[in-house]
């Protein structure tokens, strides 16, 4: 009785979202990929500062994609959205070279911090390709320094161009593929 019992529940419940945070310096695209991942092709952002979040259903997985803002002054409050992430997103301005360094001090912070143990995958997206002179994945691996910053965690950089909604969806798959496990 109590086997049919749970193969009943197991039926009706839905598997818990996973937690996905987005971090980033500021203005560099991370809400219009939060939109874009909702498949919200126009959306354009305005300026915000605190989280927002959204059930984002792809393929096997349902995500829920906390999207916090990066004004500098809220950056210090970030670790209060760390407890229960499964994976982080970090989006990289591509055209903005001086600021990679800043992006991977950020990064190192957030990976090393206690309340991040349970991220297995960080997918980092390369994020305004379509920009004169911005730096290549290859770049943005090195610069962030991401074998070493996230050496034991899965992790893969997509370029992207949210704008046009470009890469957004690849970087779906390979988080959804990394947390199912097939990735
Ligand atoms: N050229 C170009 N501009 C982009 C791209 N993605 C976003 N932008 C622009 O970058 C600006 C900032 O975009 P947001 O999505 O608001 O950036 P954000 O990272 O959420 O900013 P904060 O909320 O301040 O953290 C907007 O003017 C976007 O239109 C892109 O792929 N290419
Ligand atoms: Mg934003």
């Amino acid at each position: 009785m109590g086997a049919v019992t749970s193969s009943i529940r197991g039926a009706f419940s839905a598997p818990k979202p996973k937690k996905v945070l987005m971090l980033s310096l500021d203005n560099v695209g991370k809400s219009t990929i939060f939109y874009r991942m909702q498949g919200n092709e126009t959306a354009v952002p305005f300026p915000h500062i605190g989280i927002e979040t959204e059930d984002i259903r792809h393929k096997r997985c349902t995500f829920r994609a906390w999207d916090v803002s990066s004004q500098a002054v809220s950056r210090r409050m970030w670790s209060s959205a760390f407890p229960d992430t499964e994976a982080l997103v970090f989006v990289v301005d591509t055209s903005d070279r001086e600021r990679l360094e800043e992006a991977a001090e950020e990064l190192r912070t957030a990976l090393a911090h206690d309340d991040m143990r349970g991220c297995r995958s960080v997918l980092v997206y390369a994020n305004k390709q379509d920009c004169d002179g911005c730096l290549s994945v290859a770049e943005v691996t090195s610069g962030l320094g991401l074998p070493r910053v996230a050496a034991g965690r899965k992790w893969t950089v997509q370029s992207c161009i949210a704008t046009r909604s470009i890469g957004v969806m690849d970087g779906l798959d390979w988080l959804e593929a990394s947390l199912i496990g097939d990735a």
